[in-house]
């Protein structure tokens, strides 16, 4: 599967759909969810075109992964739920409901997030 340059997450680096940002740096852009699903909640996106977590794994260089992953803590530090505690969750493909196709990590927090998956 190729990379779609016109998902929202590209349309949203590229400046044409605007964005509640709340991190940015060579590698990397944080933002609010459109559609929160709990009072904190940020996705954090690479500014590489990148697919998802399985396209990331493999093709990333190892900054942009490092980046990535430091950006996943400090975001957490600076929005306060690192004492109440976080989740974060990365879809990837059909079985999982990835809507977007460019890899994405939600950061949830400031509300008790429950179980981890729904029980079938
Ligand atoms: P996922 O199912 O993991 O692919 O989640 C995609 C998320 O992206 C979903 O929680 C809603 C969010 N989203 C979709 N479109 C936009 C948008 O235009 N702006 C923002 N900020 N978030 C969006």
């Amino acid at each position: 599967m190729a990379y779609d340059s016109n998902n929202i997450f590209a349309r949203i680096l590229r400046g044409e759909i605007p964005n509640d940002t709340v991190y940015e740096d060579d590698h990397v852009l944080a933002f609010r969810d459109i559609n929160p699903q709990a009072p904190t909640h940020v996705l954090v996106i690479p500014k590489g075109a990148f697919i998802s977590m399985d396209d990331f794994s493999q093709n990333a260089s190892d900054a942009e992964i490092a980046a990535l992953v430091r950006a996943v803590g400090s975001i957490a530090r600076d929005l306060g739920v690192v004492q109440s505690g976080y989740r974060i969750l990365a879809n990837h493909g059909r079985d999982a409901n990835q809507e977007v196709p460019h890899f994405h990590v939600h950061i949830f927090g400031h509300r008790p997030l429950g179980p981890m998956l729904q029980r079938e």
